[in-house]
């Protein structure tokens, strides 16, 4: 593999900058699990008012941000309502089931938004055999839609309608900010109608680690025990807040070149013969590219990328997901499309 490696794995390859760095060495540190950082004391307050939501909690991972909300929210034998490729469902191995005893009810939807009209359908009657609805749980962007964005009035009626069942709704916001950005909303205006929501400092804003839930006080209070039973109560996490803090204060307005990168990406892949990509969903960081024309799994494909020093994940059998964000410039971004042109054009077509 060449020496320079051009990663559009994911956005959680960002690797700190030097100014988070220099915050990280010089960051004031208490005993987090005392709740006495008063970096990530501050870290919470930001994030609680930037959301718009009364707190915040600093967990470890989207994925245990995730997973409070879940067990915060519902009791076991209750259902989850959830979008079918949702990463709260397929990837966060089974934790609904194992750590709140609950089951996912989950609607297939291309585009990966849920609307209340299919999530009505999937509501269980009020009959004492039917398990009850715990939670319904929305992801925007939505990730293997490939960075889908809600219209914010989807997501507010769904809260609307799903309030007035007295059921909860928890918004996995890992790329809230990816998405406020394509839509030029304040995150807390995409917030505000859910109960809960998890986003990420890890992803596109370039923090090395670490992830927010929010919702109200007294919901981050339980937060607090249910971090605590998953071990994620951390000692002097400020050096994390630290980065946390300034992914938070400054690389927002920085997410808006990621999305133009994928977008140039995304138009210049379609020109190419035997890739496939669905323009209409690229609208923020992601790309997802169909190889299948090529006449290559993506497997394959994603293989002799590497070999030339380019590193992008199948997803399945066709399709290749890209992902852009801070640490690849377009001149990266110019050196995997050519990659993928050699790729494509060095593969052998596919039969008729
Ligand atoms: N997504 C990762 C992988 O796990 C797929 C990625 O590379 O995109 N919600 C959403 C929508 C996510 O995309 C992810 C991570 C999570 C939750 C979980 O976050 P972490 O990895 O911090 O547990």
């Amino acid at each position: 593999m060449p020496d320079r490696v051009v990663d559009l794995r994911s956005d959680t390859v960002t690797k700190p900058t030097p100014e988070m760095r220099e915050a990280m060495a010089r960051a004031e540190v208490g005993d987090d699990v005392y709740r006495e950082d008063p970096t990530v004391n501050r870290l919470e307050e930001c994030a609680a008012a930037i959301l718009g939501k009364e707190a915040a909690l600093f967990v470890p991972s989207g994925t245990m941000g995730n997973q409070i909300a879940v067990k915060l929210h519902t009791e076991p034998g209750q259902e989850v309502v959830c979008e079918a490729s949702s990463h709260i469902y397929n990837f966060e191995m089974g934790m609904m089931a194992a750590f709140s005893g609950c089951q996912a009810a989950t609607i297939a939807a291309a585009d990966g938004i849920l609307r209340w009209e299919v999530i009505r359908e999937k509501l269980r009657p009020g009959i004492y055999y039917y398990s009850r609805n715990g939670l319904v749980t929305l992801e925007n962007t939505h990730n293997m839609a490939g960075g889908t964005v809600y219209p914010q009035e989807v997501a507010a009626e769904t809260c609307e309608q799903a309030h007035a069942l007295g059921i909860k709704v928890h918004l996995d916001g890992a790329r809230i900010f990816n998405a406020a950005a394509c839509r030029g909303r304040p995150a807390r205006e995409l917030a505000a109608p859910f109960d809960s929501v998890m986003f990420c400092l890890s992803k596109g804003l370039g923090a090395p680690v670490g992830s927010l839930v929010c919702g109200s006080r007294e919901f981050i209070d339980r937060a607090v025990r249910a971090r605590k039973m998953l071990g994620g109560g951390m000692r002097q996490a400020g050096v994390l807040a630290a980065a946390g803090l300034i992914a938070l204060e400054k690389h927002p307005p920085k997410l808006a070149e990621d999305h133009r990168n994928a977008r140039w990406l995304a138009e210049q892949l379609n020109k190419l013969p035997g890739m496939r990509v669905d323009l209409d969903r690229v609208q923020t960081n992601i790309v997802m590219a169909d190889v299948s024309g090529a006449g290559l799994a993506a497997g394959e494909f994603s293989k002799r990328l590497k070999e030339r020093g380019v590193l992008i994940n199948p997803i399945n059998e066709g399709q290749l997901r890209i992902v852009t964000h801070s640490d690849a410039s377009r001149a990266d971004c110019e050196r995997a499309l050519a990659a993928m042109q050699e790729v494509s054009h060095g593969a052998p077509r596919a039969a008729g």
